[in-house]
């Protein structure tokens, strides 16, 4: 039998989204909605793992919808929703609560960073947000899930939840065991300031990253500023993998010129890193300062925002009641 292929991706509203997200998550969204059925999902049950803002929340959940849109997504081709407004989310969670196991929890490379030093005032919320990211998959029995890498391990354990749910309730092809989709090319965009540092939204210093929302001057400014290499750029690869920054730069520029690697240091090898950083500025420019003008177009219709999310929730919900009420009967529970 062929299965159904259905997307599933998330993104959490906890601010502006940035490059690393464009390039790692919602160019790879846009492609994939003209192949499968897609679900993207703003996921405001993740961000509350760490203290949100009320106020910040509602804007950054109308946010990332607008940012969806404005990158390229369609709600009248893909389901686009907000995750507390499906409750089979929170139900589907505690359930893999029960079958997912401490063991694999503590090996969780996210949490450990996420927690820093001080692990004991983590939020258990934080701790268990992987099973709440299985169930947000499983759900929908979804069969492809694209994300940048560093949602890999993530991905690998909502598979063995899956597979050991499957076993349990004794049930082989139950849940499909999800493949992760990851851009081979970047996937992972590093900060600006740190080249062994993923660009982040949360990460304190807005230098760090390239919002969407940044105008032309904020992006040469940022550009400017990143952090690069005293000497000229390396003639090839293996030199340049040495150098993080350098490789970054090289990595967004090569990405956002549809060129590969290889291609990018014949052209720019032995040159000076100004060189780069004006061409890189503008590249991003224009592809980057056009989706920035939308979101703030799109932010000042909050009413049709609501309305795209009203829809994706109704047909989300659908989808996600017809499978608890099998899911339910899997388990036991009357
Ligand atoms: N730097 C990155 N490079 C490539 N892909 C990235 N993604 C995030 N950062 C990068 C991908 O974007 C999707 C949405 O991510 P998210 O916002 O839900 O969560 P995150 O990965 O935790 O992103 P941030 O920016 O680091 O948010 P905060 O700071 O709030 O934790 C995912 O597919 C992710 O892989």
């Amino acid at each position: 039998m062929i299965k159904k292929k259905l997307v599933f991706s998330g993104v959490q509203p906890t601010g502006n989204l940035h490059l690393g997200n464009y390039l790692g998550a919602l160019k790879n969204f846009v492609s994939l909605q003209k192949e499968m059925e897609c679900i993207y999902c703003v996921v405001d049950l993740h961000a509350i793992t760490t203290f949100q803002k009320p106020n910040d929340l509602q804007n950054n959940v109308l946010e990332t919808v607008a940012s969806f849109i404005s990158t390229g997504l369609d709600p009248n081709k893909s389901i686009i929703f907000n995750q507390s407004s499906v409750p089979g989310h929170t139900e589907l969670a505690w359930i893999l609560n029960c079958v997912s196991r401490i063991g694999w929890l503590n090996r969780m490379t996210q949490f450990k960073d996420k927690a820093g030093s001080d692990k004991e005032k983590a939020s258990v919320g934080l701790y268990v947000y992987p099973n709440l990211m299985a169930a947000d998959i499983l759900l929908y029995k979804s069969t492809h899930v694209p994300v940048g890498a560093d949602q890999k391990q993530h991905l690998e354990l909502s598979r063995d939840i899956a597979q050991k749910f499957n076993n349990d309730f004794n049930c082989k092809d139950f849940f499909p065991i999800p493949e992760p989709l990851i851009p081979k090319k970047v996937s992972r965009i590093m900060s600006l300031r740190d080249g062994t540092k993923k660009m982040s939204k949360s990460e304190e210093s807005d230098l760090s990253r390239i919002n969407l929302k940044d105008n032309a001057d904020e992006i040469i400014k940022k550009i400017k500023k990143a952090k690069s290499d005293s000497e000229p750029i390396p003639e090839n690869l293996s030199d340049l993998e040495k150098k993080p920054e350098a490789l970054n730069l090289i990595n967004i520029y090569a990405e956002m010129t549809r060129k590969n690697l290889e291609e990018v240091l014949n052209e720019v090898a032995g040159k000076e890193y100004s060189f780069l950083k004006t061409n890189l500025s503008e590249v991003l420019i224009s592809e980057i300062v056009p989706i920035g003008k939308e979101i703030k177009k799109l932010l000042d219709d909050k009413a049709h925002l609501m309305q795209i999310l009203k829809k994706g929730k109704e047909k989300a919900n659908i989808i996600a009641e017809e499978n608890l009420k099998n899911i339910r009967e899997k388990v036991g529970l009357i």
